[in-house]
C-alpha cells in the first residue's frame, strides 16, 4: 500500500487531501483501538449518471495519520442476506473486546427500503458477519418519514455508564438504547431531529458536554449539504443547536461528518468530490475521504473547520 499524503498535528495547516487517491471512498467512521485510527468508508464506484453504486465497505487503518495501511474490503452489503445491496454509511464500535459494525442497506422487498444492520468481528479488521440475521432497524418502525431512505447513517456511542446509544435518520434524526448484546433495542426510539438536520448524524462526549454534530441542509439558502451541530448535557439531552461547523463540501452534495480524538488531537472527517482517478471524476457517488483538525473554544463549542486541499 503506498502512502497517503502526509498530514502532520503540528502543521499550521492540516495536511493532503483527500486521504486516498487510488479509490473513492465516502461515509467516513473513526474508531481508535489502541494506538491505531480505524476508518471504515463505503466505497463508492458510481458511473456516470448513476446516483450511487455502493457495494461493499473497506476500512484503512493509520498510527500516525500519515503513513495508511489499506485492509480491503470488510463485508459486503449483500452478507446481509435480508439485503438487496446498498453499503451507505456506517459506524463501528468495541465493546467487550469484540467490534460491532452498524450498517445502512436497501432491506429485500419485506420491509421496502432502507434499513440498518448489525455485524460481528473479533477484529477491527474483519471479516465482520451479521450478528442478527435480520434488520435492526426497519422502515416500519419510524414512520414518520416520507421517502424510503428515512434510516440510514447510523452512528453509536457508548456513555459512561456503559449504555451504547444508537441514533440515525434522514431529515428526522431518531435515538434508542441498544441493549447489552449491541444487536437489539432496549426501550422506545425517540425523535431529537436538531434545525436543518439532513443525515449523517455522529454522536461524540468530550468532558461532560455531548454532540450531535450532522450533515444540515437549510433548503431556503443552501444547495449542498454542511456540517451543523448541537450539543447537551446528556445524551438524552436537551440539545442546544449551535450553528453550522463547517461550509458546504466541495461537488459532492453530501458532507458527512465523523470526529474522534486520537493521541491527544481531535480529528474531524467528511468527503467531497475534488478527487479525479483517470478519467472518472468526482461526483456526487465519486467521493473521496478527507481530515480536518477539530478545535474547541473554551465554553465547549467547536471552532469553526475550514476544509483544506492538497
Ligand atoms: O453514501 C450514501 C449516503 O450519502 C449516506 O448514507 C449519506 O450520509 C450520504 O453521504
Amino acid at each position: 500500500m503506498a502512502a497517503s499524503p502526509a498530514l502532520r498535528a503540528d502543521d499550521p495547516a492540516p495536511g493532503s487531501n483527500p486521504l486516498f487517491r487510488d479509490r473513492f471512498t465516502a461515509d467516513p467512521a473513526p474508531l481508535v483501538v489502541g494506538d491505531r485510527l480505524y476508518l471504515y468508508v463505503g466505497h463508492d464506484e458510481a458511473e456516470d449518471g448513476q446516483m450511487f453504486n455502493m457495494r461493499e465497505w473497506l476500512v484503512y487503518s493509520t498510527t500516525d495519520m500519515r503513513q495508511w495501511t489499506y485492509h480491503g474490503p470488510i463485508m459486503r452489503a449483500t452478507d446481509f442476506k435480508w439485503a438487496k445491496g446498498d453499503a451507505w454509511a456506517s459506524q463501528a464500535i468495541e465493546k467487550d473486546g469484540r467490534f460491532w459494525f452498524y450498517a445502512a442497506v436497501e432491506h429485500d422487498d419485506t420491509h421496502p427500503g432502507k434499513a440498518i444492520g448489525v455485524a460481528v468481528s473479533d477484529s477491527p479488521t474483519g471479516p465482520f458477519v451479521d450478528a442478527r440475521g435480520s434488520a435492526l432497524i426497519t422502515a416500519e418502525m419510524t414512520p414518520k418519514g416520507t421517502h424510503s431512505w428515512e434510516d440510514i447513517d447510523p452512528t453509536v456511542f457508548t456513555d459512561d455508564d456503559g449504555t451504547t446509544w444508537i441514533a440515525w435518520g434522514n431529515r428526522h434524526c431518531y435515538i434508542a438504547r441498544l441493549k447489552p448484546n449491541m444487536i437489539e433495542l432496549d426501550g422506545p426510539i425517540t425523535e431529537i431531529t436538531p434545525p436543518h438536520f439532513e443525515e449523517g448524524p455522529w454522536l461524540h462526549k468530550r468532558g461532560d458536554l455531548y454532540y450531535l454534530t450532522y450533515a444540515s441542509l437549510d433548503r431556503a439558502t443552501h444547495t449542498n449539504e454542511r456540517v451543523s451541530y448541537a450539543t447537551a448535557p446528556s445524551i438524552q439531552g436537551p440539545w442546544t443547536y449551535r450553528g453550522e461547523l463547517t461550509g458546504s463540501g466541495r461537488n459532492s452534495f453530501t458532507i458527512h461528518p465523523g470526529i474522534v480524538e486520537f493521541k491527544g488531537q481531535w480529528y474531524i472527517f467528511l468527503h467531497n468530490a475534488a478527487l479525479t482517478i483517470g478519467d472518472k471524476q468526482g461526483a456526487l457517488g465519486r467521493r473521496a475521504v478527507t481530515v480536518e483538525y477539530l478545535h474547541y473554544n473554551d465554553d465547549g463549542t467547536m471552532k469553526r473547520v475550514e476544509q483544506t486541499d492538497a
